[in-house]
């Protein structure tokens, strides 16, 4: 999730935890400060209460971008590809590099970055500065490229309508709501039809439905964007072509055949067969883990 400070990044991070919780909390920090309240990049994985298992998704929240703080370019190109680690803190006078401690030199599909979620305040879009745009409009251009998809959402909606309802089909009606849908959609050129106008969980004290149904209408685009990218990305040749090529795997492999090489010359050649038995069994869970 990505967008200006205050727009709702890590208050919806708690409204979605809030539903599959079915409780109100507030597990990400959020907050009103004038600077960004979240300073690190941080993936939630949620669980459901009902079944008590962990949801297949995760959530990444980053902190705000801002005209001259937050993320620069070439940490947000990093963030796409899942060279950043969880709980890494951005600094834009120096970004992250290779050398960096944490920076995940291989990230697998599991850790890249499968659908961005641009977050903005629907009441305060007019106040959005250029720059922060032309920051947004720049990562679209290099998501296209690595064809990312992307959603908006256009948070709340409740301070932009005052007692609207948040029946679905009453919220797209809003004339209010439908411009800030059609603002969004010119300044980023993207579809209507991805900008998901919500409210987020802050001091109420019992769930909605109305509230509740937003948010999973937000949440099932998401998901249905992010698994066509994973499943895109299975079918090139290049994910296929990165797992053969592993170097960390040819050299286990050498180095597993050459143990038990050695062990089958000083000992038995039962224990050696057993020795490659074991490594072979080890390659294929690495396969199966990669
Ligand atoms: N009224 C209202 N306030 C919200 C909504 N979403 C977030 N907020 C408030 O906006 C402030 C900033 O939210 P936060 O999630 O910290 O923004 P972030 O900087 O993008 O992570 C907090 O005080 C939240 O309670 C919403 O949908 N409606
Ligand atoms: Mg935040």
């Amino acid at each position: 999730m990505i967008g200006p400070i205050q727009a709702g990044k890590s208050s919806f991070c708690n409204t979605i935890n809030s539903i599959f919780t079915d409780r109100i909390i507030h597990r990400s920090v959020s907050g009103n400060a004038k600077s960004s309240a979240t300073k690190e990049y941080r993936q939630f994985q949620f669980r459901s209460t009902k079944t008590g298992k962990a949801l297949k998704f995760c959530l990444c929240d980053t902190c705000g971008i801002e005209e001259r703080f937050g993320p620069d370019s070439t940490d947000l190109v990093y963030l796409l590809d899942g060279n950043i680690p969880d709980g890494y803190e951005f600094n834009p006078s120096s970004p992250i590099t290779p050398e960096d401690s944490g920076f995940i030199h291989r990230p697998g599909l599991k850790e890249m970055v499968h659908c961005v979620v641009f977050v903005f305040d629907g009441s305060t879009l007019e106040r959005i500065p250029q720059p922060v745009w032309d920051k947004l409009n720049h990562l679209l251009l290099r998501m296209n490229k690595k064809g990312i998809p992307r959603v908006v959402l256009l948070t709340k909606i409740d301070e932009m309508v005052k007692e609207v309802d948040y029946n679905f089909s009453r919220v797209y009606e809003c004339t209010e709501i439908k411009l800030a849908v059609e603002k969004v959609s010119q300044m980023l050129g993207i579809s209507e039809n991805d900008v998901m106008p919500i409210k987020n969980y802050e001091d109420e004290v019992l769930l909605k439905d109305t509230i509740d149904n937003l948010a999973l209408m937000a949440l099932h685009k998401m998901l249905g964007f992010a698994h066509e990218f994973a499943l895109n990305r299975l079918a090139t040749k290049d994910t296929r072509r990165r797992r053969e090529l592993d170097p960390n795997f040819v050299i286990a492999i050498i180095a597993g055949v050459i143990v038990a090489a050695l062990l089958s010359m000083i000992t038995d050649v039962k224990i050696a067969f057993a020795i490659i038995i074991v490594v072979v069994f080890a390659m294929l869970i690495y396969i199966q883990y990669n």
